[in-house]
Order: C-alpha cells, then sequence, then structure tokens
C-alpha cells in the first residue's frame, strides 16, 4: 500500500459525501493532499497562487453551491493568508473544509523554512480544527485520518454551517515517483449524519399560541439571510394576511414579497421622535445575519418592543438591538407558516395590526417618492450609476455589493418585487473590503448566470488578485466606482471635517482599472460622460464571452453634493 493511501483515500471520502469542489493553492509539503484531489475523476480542481484570494474565491463557491468547498494550502505564511475568508465564513455560516499541510511536529520553530505554529491557527473563527496523524503505519492512525475527514465535513455543513480546519503533517519524500499510479480504496468508510430537522416543536406552538394574541404590534425584521422562496412566500403570506410589516435590506433577499419595506435606512434617518414612536413594535421577530442600515439598528435600541422573538435554526442568537427575549430553534420557513396558520385575532385587534401596517408603509411610500425624484441629478454621480445599473440588471443573475458605499447605494435603492431571479450577495460578515472580487469570482467559477458586482475602487484595488489566474470568467462583470478612495469616510459622521480625513481616512489613491483590463485581458468600458450612458450599458450587459469591467471615474466633493442633496430631500419630505 502507498504511504500516503490514508490522504489519497480523502478525496474518495470527500467526493462521495458530495463535495466536488477543490481550490487549491501551490507548495510542495501539501503535494499528497493535492495530487490527492487533482487525480481524483469526480472533483473538479483549480489552483491559485495567492491564498487570501484563494480563501475568498472558495468561500463564493460554497455559497453558490451550498456545500462544503475544499480549501488547500501548503505550510507557512500560506496558511495565515486563509485567515480572513475563514473569518468571513465564520461570520456568514459558509462551510469551508480548510487543509493546511504542515511539516511533522519536531521540525517546528527548528529553521527549517516555511514553517509557523499551525494548530488551532484560525482560532474561534473555526468551528472545530482536527491535527491528522503524521505517521499512518498503524491501523488506528488510518482509522483516525477517516474518522477526522468525515466528522470534519459533517461538523461543517451542521446547521450553523461554517469552516472546519485540518491541519496535516507529512514527511518526505511528499511526491510519488513520475509514472506511479493511484488509486482510491472503493470501500472507504463514510460516516452520514442525517440532518436534523428543525421543525417547529409542539412546546413551541405552544408558547407561540399563548403569546400571540397580546400583541397588536408586531414588527418582522430580517437581517442577512439566503435567498429562500419558502420563506418569502411565507412572508408575503403573513404581510398579506395578518398585516405584519416585514422589514429588510438588500442582503435580505427579501425583494419578492411585494410589500416589504426595504427604504428603512432612509426614512429612518430624517423620521420625527413622533413618528419613530409611532413605529414603535411591541412584538420584534427577526430571522437572518446582520443588518446593513445602522438607522434601524438605533431605532429599535431606542424604541424596544416588549418581546422580542429570534428564530434560527441553531446555534447561538446574537442581540443587535439588545431587545432579545426569546430564540426559536427552528426553520423560519416552519416558524412563519406556523403563524400564517393561526385565526387572526378579533376584527378590533386585527384592525390594530393593519393600522400599525399602515404606518410602516406610509413611510415606505415617502423614501420611494424621494428616490424616484433624485435622479436625474444636474452632477451625474456614482449613486446614480447604481440606480442605472440596478434598472438595467439582467432578469437573472446574481448581483454583489462591495462595503462600503456601493452595499449602501445599492440598499438605499432597493430591488423591485418583480426581480424575483435576482439574488444578492455580500461579504457582511465581517464587511471586509479584502475579497470581495475573490468571492465574486468563486461565484462566476461555478455558476452559468451573469454575476455583478457593484464596488468601490479600495476595495477593487485591493483584491485584484482576484484576476490572478488561468480560467475563463465570461460572466463576470465589475461596475466601479472609482472616487480615488474611500468616500465612505467623507459622508459618515466623524472623520469627514478632520484635518487628516484624506491622507489617513480616504486615502487617495490615483489607479484606475485600464491598465489592469490590458493585462487580464478584460474589456475597458470607461463611462466618462453620462450620454455614453446608455450604450456602455448595452455593451456592458452582453455577454458575449468577454470580461467586462465598466468604469465611473468621478471625485469625491461631486459624490459629496449628491449625497447630501438626497438627505436635503428626505428630510424635506417631512417638512411638506
Ligand atoms: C480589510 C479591511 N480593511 C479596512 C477596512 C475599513 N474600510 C471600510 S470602508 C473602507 C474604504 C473603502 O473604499 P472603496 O472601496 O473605494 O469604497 P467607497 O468608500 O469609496 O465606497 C475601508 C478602508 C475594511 N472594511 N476592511
Amino acid at each position: 500500500m502507498n504511504r500516503f493511501q490514508p490522504i489519497y483515500d480523502i478525496a474518495e471520502i470527500c467526493s462521495r459525501k458530495g463535495l466536488s469542489k477543490a481550490v487549491l493553492c501551490p507548495g510542495s509539503r501539501c503535494a499528497p493532499l493535492t495530487l490527492a484531489f487533482a487525480r481524483h475523476d469526480k472533483i473538479e480542481t483549480r489552483t491559485f497562487s495567492d491564498e487570501r484570494s484563494a480563501g475568498f474565491i472558495a468561500l463564493g463557491i460554497a455559497q453558490q453551491t451550498k456545500v462544503s468547498s475544499i480549501l488547500v494550502c501548503t505550510s507557512g505564511s500560506a496558511a495565515y493568508n486563509f485567515a480572513p475568508a475563514v473569518a468571513e465564513a465564520c461570520f456568514s455560516n459558509v462551510p469551508l473544509l480548510i487543509f493546511t499541510a504542515d511539516r511533522p511536529a519536531e521540525w517546528i520553530a527548528q529553521h527549517d523554512g516555511q514553517t509557523i505554529y499551525q494548530t488551532d491557527i484560525f482560532g474561534k473563527h473555526v468551528k472545530k480544527s482536527f491535527q491528522l496523524p503524521q505517521e499512518y503505519d498503524h491501523p488506528d492512525s488510518r482509522w483516525a485520518v477517516n474518522r477526522i475527514v468525515n466528522e470534519a465535513i459533517n461538523l461543517s455543513l451542521q446547521e450553523p454551517c461554517g469552516p472546519v480546519h485540518i491541519n496535516a503533517p507529512f514527511r518526505e519524500p511528499l511526491y510519488p515517483a513520475a509514472d506511479e499510479k493511484f488509486t482510491f480504496t472503493q470501500d472507504v468508510r463514510i460516516i452520514e449524519e442525517q440532518p436534523a430537522s428543525f421543525a417547529l416543536a409542539e412546546e413551541q406552538k405552544k408558547k407561540i399560541k399563548e403569546n400571540w394574541p397580546s400583541y397588536h404590534h408586531i414588527l418582522i425584521v430580517c437581517g442577512q439571510h439566503e435567498y429562500d422562496e419558502l420563506s418569502i412566500h411565507a412572508l408575503n403570506h403573513l404581510l398579506e394576511e395578518h398585516g405584519i410589516p416585514v422589514v429588510g435590506d438588500i442582503i435580505s433577499n427579501l425583494h419578492p414579497v411585494e410589500k416589504s419595506i426595504r427604504h428603512a435606512d432612509v426614512f429612518l434617518s430624517q423620521a420625527s421622535a413622533e413618528v419613530k414612536k409611532s413605529l414603535q413594535p411591541d412584538l420584534l421577530i427577526t430571522l437572518g445575519k446582520s443588518v446593513i442600515s445602522k438607522n434601524l439598528k438605533l431605532f429599535l435600541r431606542a424604541h424596544p418592543p416588549t418581546a422580542h422573538w429570534h428564530v434560527q435554526s441553531a446555534g447561538a442568537a446574537s442581540d443587535t438591538f439588545q431587545t432579545l427575549t426569546h430564540l426559536f430553534q427552528t426553520t423560519p420557513v416552519s416558524f412563519f407558516n406556523f403563524l400564517s396558520s393561526l385565526k387572526q385575532s378579533k376584527n378590533f385587534e386585527n384592525q390594530r395590526q393593519q393600522n400599525f401596517n399602515k404606518l410602516w408603509e406610509v413611510e415606505e411610500r415617502r423614501a420611494m417618492r424621494v428616490l424616484e425624484n433624485l435622479f436625474p441629478q444636474s452632477n451625474f454621480g456614482e449613486f446614480e450609476l447604481v440606480k442605472e445599473i440596478m434598472d438595467h440588471l439582467p432578469d437573472t443573475c446574481n448581483l454583489h455589493l462591495a462595503n462600503s458605499m456601493s452595499v449602501r447605494y445599492a440598499n438605499f435603492i432597493g430591488l423591485k418585487a418583480t426581480r424575483k431571479n435576482i439574488t444578492v450577495f455580500a461579504n457582511r460578515g465581517t464587511s471586509g473590503i479584502d475579497g470581495c472580487s475573490s468571492t465574486l469570482v468563486g461565484h462566476c467559477l461555478s455558476s452559468a448566470i451573469p454575476n455583478i458586482l457593484i464596488t468601490g475602487d479600495l476595495s477593487f484595488f485591493y483584491d485584484r488578485n482576484a484576476f490572478w489566474h488561468n480560467y475563463e470568467i465570461p460572466n463576470l462583470r465589475i461596475v466601479l466606482l472609482n472616487n480615488h478612495g474611500g468616500i465612505i469616510f467623507k459622508i459618515i459622521d466623524g472623520p469627514a471635517s478632520l484635518p487628516e480625513a484624506d491622507e489617513y481616512f480616504v486615502t487617495k489613491q490615483k489607479l484606475n482599472a485600464l491598465k489592469l483590463c490590458e493585462e487580464f485581458q478584460f474589456t475597458h468600458l470607461k463611462l466618462d460622460h453620462k450620454r455614453k450612458l446608455k450604450n456602455l450599458l448595452k455593451e456592458f450587459f452582453e455577454f458575449d464571452g468577454k470580461t467586462k469591467i465598466l468604469e465611473l471615474e468621478t471625485d469625491t466633493a461631486l459624490n459629496n453634493v449628491v449625497f447630501d442633496t438626497f438627505k436635503q430631500q428626505i428630510k424635506k419630505s417631512y417638512e411638506l
């Protein structure tokens, strides 16, 4: 038997458990794993030299395929470069199976090169970190390799999903002879895990039934959430039949809920104390993860409900609004379907709930009116371009939003209910600017539909190694809002008026995307005048085998003026 047979069989275990995509980073120490995955005919492998980017590419693939992607690197600092993506996967519950190759334990810190302390390297950002045995002579060691890999895969996919790490020390020689053939053990042991159902328990139903009639200002708020037709259907029913307002950001993927409140960030920024008071819920029901809207967070903290129920299949709930009173461990679909099945309270009580919904609807319509009248502006800036892009998105596509203003502009504008074949993604687990393009590339490599990213320039240039590989990405489109710095620091309160603002916060930079497009043979579409917009949009959204970047260069001041006008118009809408 080949010395590395238990390691080669890892590929077989992964494949049998439904993992079919591996992201491999070059190096010698990881050769046994690299060869195992590369030679397995049911695993699709791709290789990327920059581990930071590779980590985010694996994250994008896992988000798209909804199973763990395999991620492999060599020993040393390579492993540390996975960390930003691992942290994002941790906080956004994306399943990753991460292998870091290592030297045998006795060689750590012996100046033998490319060696760092790798056990538990990702700390709390992985669900668990395993250490593989470094010799495989004893049957127990071979059993351990099999058990650990089975357990790691199962764990990565257990709700809430997340990254799991396996550190794998390998003793030399690492490479087989050039003509050596690999076989994979066909009867390799698989530990199957039957997923929990998370259906609503009788006890939970009883609790809801008992308490439900005492609330008449019920509000549902959804944080970042993956697109889920069943939840959309259930929430739509609750809104239509029971008059419960459903509030969501663009990353909640609830845009198909026709009368949902998607502009809370807009109206809550300027609403009077009296209006805010009228919008205060007595029961707040939440689902999903982080909320983009700071105004919504501040509003709920300042106007706490009597009770706050959070719905989540498993794991600890966060207390974002400082109001949590109950955690329901079940799926949103079973929870909301049960609520829908409850009889509505007496007419009078139901009318109170319907009236509460109307108050939210009035504010939503106010925000929509402001946005409808905001454009065109005499200064064509990035906000208006985002609006145009969102109006022209293909019927079916993935919309990716980079941190920082890109995701905010898109959130202000929102997606219409008719755009039900658009799914929105954003790295809001850690809100980093370091992997937005790489995550997009991961999606492009694992889906056939168009993937469109809206990004700022710092975020874009930070992650340009996203494009440094040998794979075609014809379904990739990037809208680059190049204001030559981080405009967010001119928009948020605090840094904007400081003398240090430009140098230390905005961090002005001179690059544009022309040279990058030449290097990677992408089509560069430069939007230097609004009159060119129509033709450029047509070319941009033509999917003709080419990768395209549409760039708008502006200066910060112009965009600030537009943003100020926006704020004033919201304010004015309350003065009429
Ligand atoms: C890895 C990382 N480093 C630093 C930050 C802090 N940060 C948040 S937004 C931002 C500027 C982003 O600039 P750009 O991508 O040009 O977008 P804009 O603000 O212009 O919309 C920075 C540095 C971060 N979020 N992530």
